[in-house]
């Protein structure tokens, strides 16, 4: 396994010859995944479909590169020779939160899965916006990109197509409307603080098991919806300071939103409570 690098960042370069590409089991930002068997090992495989967005997923690499931790998608390396541009990463056996949530097998989950699963999401993007030299941030977090392995316990966060450092432009109008914060599709400029309003929606839609705005019809009637102020209802019988936390999540003013140290901590409080 040779080691390339970008930006002093190394990079494995895995040679493709060496996958056994099962089937593609989706589809993320820029690429088709598929499942394959690499080393002993089932593996997730991001296939590059579109030459012209190249530049993303090498920053997609670049980006997990950079990170380990137990609540983020673990990346073994990547290959970047011609016509097989592939990231190769751990493979979770049990899909995305989307999935659960929302198929139409209707899989039980308790209020302590939905507290669990919003909280290991916290933890892994305080980490991001933690990194050193520069934070990450996701600019994408939605349940289709928050994958479950050890049987739905653990979760992890992936598909950092969309991934910026600090204080950028949003260029592309990547992003899923329904979990964006405002400041984004507005092409302000933005920050981590992105990531909470999206975090904020996650929380919601865990506790409620609905999609955010499913009725309002296009992406672009969702961002003006948004844009005017609408969030999702508040849910019955929600315990105060959820309710708090969400709503203070989805402050219109991104400087009014808590960090997510802050969201962490009282989520810890919060769990505390309710256990
Ligand atoms: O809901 P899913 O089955 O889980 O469909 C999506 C799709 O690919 C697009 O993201 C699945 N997926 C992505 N990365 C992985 C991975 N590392 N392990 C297993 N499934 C993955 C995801």
């Amino acid at each position: 396994m040779a080691k390339t690098y970008q930006n002093d960042i190394a990079i494995n370069e895995i040679d493709h010859k060496e996958i056994e590409f099962l089937g593609p089991i989706g589809e993320g930002a820029f690429g088709v995944v598929h499942k394959g068997f690499w080393k002993e090992k089932y593996v997730a495989v991001k296939r590059l479909t579109r030459d012209a967005e190249k530049k993303a997923f090498l920053k997609e690499v670049l980006q997990l590169s950079r990170v380990e931790h137990d609540n983020i998608v673990k990346l073994y390396g990547a290959s970047t020779a011609p016509n097989n541009f592939l990231l190769v990463m751990e493979y979770a056996e049990g899909g995305s939160l989307y999935n659960v949530l929302h198929s139409s097998a209707k899989i039980k989950y308790t209020l302590n899965h939905a507290m669990s699963w919003a909280y290991q999401c916290s933890k892994g993007v305080e980490y991001l916006h933690a990194m050193k030299p520069k934070p990450i941030i996701h600019r994408d977090l939605k349940p289709p990109n928050l994958l479950l392995v050890m049987g739905g316990t653990r979760l992890k966060i992936c598909d950092f197509g969309t991934a910026a450092d600090k204080n950028t432009y949003m260029t592309n109008n990547k992003g899923s409307p329904a979990w964006m914060a405002p400041e984004v599709f507005q092409s302000d400029k933005y920050t981590e603080k992105c990531d909470i309003f999206s975090w904020g929606i996650i929380l919601w839609e865990v506790l409620s098991r609905e999609k955010p705005f499913q009725n309002k019809g296009t992406a672009l009637a969702i961002m003006w919806a948004v844009f005017n102020g609408n969030r999702p209802p508040l849910i019955r019988n929600c315990p105060k300071p959820i309710e708090q936390l969400m709503v203070d999540c989805w402050d219109k003013c991104s400087e009014n939103r808590p960090s997510m140290q802050q969201v962490v901590e009282r989520m810890e409080k919060i769990c505390c409570l309710l256990c």
